[in-house]
């Protein structure tokens, strides 16, 4: 049972209604942000189910999917019991409250598998359901389905519960880590299959972030172009002196015909500049640190009022480092190419440091292998 890895587009036949959800909720993971992922399983009292899932932001939640779903196919929903991956909301967001929702279609008892982060609900939608009468279960924190939905949404937690996005560091390297040759040359180290592997990984993301150095050095798109997608991250670069050329590739339209942002955080506006990135589109804004350079930590949390949850970083070494540094990394995504390239630029860029304590402690969430090549997702001890 994993989550992250859906096996097919339909809703599948797990007989547990609660990982009947689970299984809707991660079908959702690639077009509801920044909503999270939720799914839904209905059962009347004559045990027929209907199942639904979260749609796109400002589209129904799971509940009313599975409400829909239930009417459609003429199921009697008085009495019956709604098995929910995530409490339901109790505010007026871009929907409706869908506390409200069950109560007036007569559910006698809800499942819930965690509880809303969000502050707008974070347990108000259990109390609503509860003052109506309808009896609610909560599942213990460590239930199976409870880890996999908090795994699910983990950026859409991060970002209610710590106001930061998750930072995801993607990185492709030989197995010595190198990530670029000592005279600059970087481009295509790992494979075909774990390039589109990385293009799954950026699907699920917000924004994907980069750097001016690689703006510069690499023209790149970094859009979702070797997965389908029904929509693109945001794009987020960090340009301390707003050098960002006008004639970038990252300007042209995002593969599949899906609108995307350009967002520029700088260090000192250079007005000529400016005026000529904000009329291709790009939203520019100036977060100093006293060093002259972009503020990250700062940018964070604008960031995550821009409804950011997961970010993807997908930036040279240097601002790796950066970030590396800066404890702002909550885990690596690294692709290891089975070729050894020796001394030049990359993972090692962290450092230097004088003592093994000083260094970043990982654990592996996962290994594996994709095509010719390793996928290694380690995160911080303390994430
Ligand atoms: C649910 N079921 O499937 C999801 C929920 O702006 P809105 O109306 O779309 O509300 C967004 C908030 O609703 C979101 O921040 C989170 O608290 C909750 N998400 N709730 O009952 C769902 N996706
Ligand atoms: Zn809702």
């Amino acid at each position: 049972f994993d989550l992250n890895n859906p096996k097919s587009d339909e809703a599948s036949a797990s007989a547990d209604p609660m990982l009947a959800a689970a299984e809707a909720g991660q079908l959702a993971r690639l077009i509801c942000a920044p909503n999270p992922a939720v799914g839904c399983a209905l059962i009347s009292q004559d045990s027929r189910r209907a199942i639904g899932h979260t749609q796109q932001v400002g589209g129904p939640h799971a509940e009313v999917m599975s409400l829909r779903a239930a009417v459609a196919q003429g199921m009697d929903i008085q009495g019956s019991t709604a098995y929910v991956t995530m409490e339901p909301c109790s505010h007026h967001g871009r929907t409706p409250p869908c506390c409200d929702a069950l109560v007036v279609a007569g559910v006698r008892k809800v499942v819930v598998a965690t509880r809303d982060p969000n502050p707008l609900v974070a347990g108000r939608g259990i109390e609503k359901l509860r003052a109506a009468g309808i009896e609610v279960e909560v599942l213990s924190a460590d239930h199976e389905v409870t880890r996999a939905v908090r795994e699910l949404n983990i950026g859409f937690f991060s970002r209610m519960i710590r106001g930061t996005p998750w930072v995801r560091m993607k990185m492709a390297a030989s197995l010595d880590g190198t990530t670029a040759l000592a005279n600059g040359t970087s481009q295509w180290i790992t494979s075909e299959e774990s390039r589109t592997d990385g293009h799954g990984w950026r699907a699920r993301a917000c924004a994907v972030l980069t750097g001016i150095g690689t703006v510069l050095e690499d023209d790149p798109m970094l859009d979702v172009r070797l997965v389908p997608a029904t929509r693109q991250p945001h794009l987020v670069i960090v340009d301390s002196r707003l050098e960002t050329p006008p004639d970038a590739r990252l300007f042209q339209p995002a593969a599949h015909g899906l609108p995307r942002q350009v967002w520029i955080y700088c260090a000192r506006p250079g007005a000529t500049r400016q005026a000529a990135l904000e009329a291709l589109g790009a939203q520019i804004r100036c977060l100093p640190d006293a060093n002259g350079k972009v503020d990250l930590g700062a940018m964070l949390k604008d960031l995550a009022q821009r409804e950011v949850n997961e970010l993807h970083l997908e930036a040279g070494y240097k601002l790796n480092g950066s970030f590396l540094r800066a404890g702002l990394v909550d885990e690596c995504l690294l692709y290891l190419a089975p070729t050894l390239l020796g001394q030049g630029a990359g993972i090692s860029n962290f450092g230097p440091l004088q003592q093994l304590g000083e260094g970043l402690p990982l654990q592996f969430q996962s290994v594996e292998r994709v095509g010719k090549d390793l996928r290694i997702l380690a995160r911080g001890v303390d994430r």
